[in-house]
């Protein structure tokens, strides 16, 4: 793809948009760049490039959009942006910077995407390629756009690159060599506008595979069949319900994979406890992460040293501290309503809830059942606290508060020996925090506090 002298307008300056109007610039287009806040409020890293001759800095207006050849939003702007609705219309293309990176990219690319567990099976793959002598990047929503991969050398053997379903939004050639699909529940709806159009976006991440390529897929997922039929790659599953034919799946005290094949194919085992995760999700994300490492090429011994090694990260589902025989747990990650029943699965004690933090219109009310099992209080905090209050009904007794300090002091108070007190939001952070990290990290101070 040739940039020469083309007009590109970037739209959004945080780590997305400066990383990828740098690679433009470099690759000698002319570059406008555009943002809803004032220039003083974008990344730090903008000064870099605040001087360069091929930048301008444009209004946030229409007007930004005469003579540009390419419209690359940031992932967080969304679909019915003002500018985005306008290019569009104008039939200028719009285009994510995944599919910028994609176009320049030499290096096979496994993407993982789904609603939760993204991070954690993009982290444990790259760990398990790593260990298994594969020069990997790991990148991606994880934190380092692929746009800023592709400006260096490209050494390496293998991308592992966690996918949101907002940067799926504006692909076209993107193609992974294996792609993930670890599972779909409802998130982002505010973004996307509903359920069906976060789903169908998702799954864009097949879109372009061929036979050659690899396709990983959750068993348990309903619209399954409504999948399948999208995908022309080599399908293969994994499920930590039921035994498959073909596929990866739990047996007794083992991870059974059962490569694709005539039946009677190969098969290998995995011990379950060499998984130091907490959850059945968890299993799930570990066998994800062993299929593509087995595609890639790795040894099933180092897949094992690499998965015990593995100790998961933090703000998931994370040990907090304890007192008075009172555990404490951080899922700050956990925003949004399928990442909460994860963590209710993961405890058998009773749980004290932490809920609340900025709406995403998440479908509370499916929280129900498990509440009424799992919870012996709920406490709701933040701007969300009233909206999930009509939600979850009346089954487990609730309280609520306005702030996160609050919320823990109170669920404290409450709380008796062997009781667990878990911060699993179900919500955006930024009604209080700048993110989930800072959220989960206030949340484990006050603990610490007590
Ligand atoms: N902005 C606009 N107009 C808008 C929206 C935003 O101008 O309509 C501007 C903001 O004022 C801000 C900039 O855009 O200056 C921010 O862009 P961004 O929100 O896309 O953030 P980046 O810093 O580019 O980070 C993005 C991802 N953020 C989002 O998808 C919201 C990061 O994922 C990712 O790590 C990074 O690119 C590198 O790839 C974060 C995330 O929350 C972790 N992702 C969501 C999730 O995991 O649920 C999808």
């Amino acid at each position: 793809m040739n940039l020469t002298g083309k007009k590109i307008v970037v739209i959004g300056m945080g780590k997305t948009g400066i990383a990828a109007a740098r690679f433009f610039g470099k690759q000698g287009a002319k570059v406008i760049v555009t943002d809803e806040q004032p220039v003083d409020k974008w990344g730090a890293e903008f000064e870099q490039i605040a001087k360069e001759k091929w930048l301008e800095i444009g209004t946030y207006n229409a007007r930004i959009l005469t003579g540009a050849c390419i419209v690359v939003p940031s992932p967080g702007v969304p679909p019915h942006n003002d500018l985005l609705v306008e290019a569009l219309k104008k039939n200028i293309p719009v285009i994510s910077e995944i599919e910028m990176a994609y176009r320049f990219l030499k290096v096979p690319v496994i993407a993982v995407t789904g609603t939760n567990g993204k991070t954690t099976t993009t982290t444990l793959l790259g760990e398990i390629l790593q260990y298994s002598g594969k020069k990997t990047f790991v990148g991606g929503n994880i934190g380092n756009p692929l746009i800023e991969y592709v400006e260096g050398s490209q050494k390496d053997d293998f991308i592992v690159a966690e996918i949101s379903s907002f940067q799926l939004q504006w692909i076209d050639k993107f193609r992974p060599f294996i792609a993930v699909l670890l599972n779909i529940t409802c998130d982002h709806i505010n973004y996307h506008g509903s359920f069906a159009e976060y789903r169908r976006i998702k799954t864009r991440v097949f879109a372009n595979q061929t036979k050659a390529d690899f396709a990983i897929l959750n068993a348990a997922d309903p619209e399954q069949k409504e999948i399948d039929r999208i995908i022309n790659a080599q399908a293969i599953k994994f499920s930590s319900k039921r035994v498959l034919q073909e596929g990866i799946f739990i047996k007794k005290n083992n991870i059974v994979f059962r490569m694709p094949g005539a039946p009677g194919a190969k098969e290998e085992q995995y011990p379950l406890d060499i998984i130091n995760l907490p959850g059945l999700h968890n299993v799930e994300n570990v066998m994800a992460a062993i299929m593509a490492a087995r595609f890639c090429g790795c040894s099933r011994e180092n897949i094992i040293a690499a998965v015990s090694a593995f100790r998961g990260l933090p703000h998931r589902i994370e040990f907090a501290g304890e007192k008075n025989s009172i555990k404490f747990y951080d899922d700050s990650k956990g925003t949004n309503v399928g990442s909460v029943e994860r963590a209710l699965e993961t405890f058998d004690q009773p749980v004290i809830l932490l809920l609340g933090g900025r709406d995403k219109d998440g479908d509370f009310e499916t929280l129900r059942p498990l509440l009424k099992t799992k919870t012996k209080k709920v406490i709701l905090f933040g701007e969300a606290r009233e909206r999930i209050a009509s939600l979850i009904g009346q089954d487990t007794p609730l309280v609520k508060k306005n702030k996160l300090k609050e919320a823990v002091e109170s669920a404290y108070q409450d709380a008796q020996s062997d009781d667990v007190i878990l911060l699993s939001p179900g919500c955006a952070s930024f009604d209080e925090f700048a993110n989930y990290k800072e959220r989960g990290n206030f949340f484990k101070e006050v603990v610490r506090n007590l």
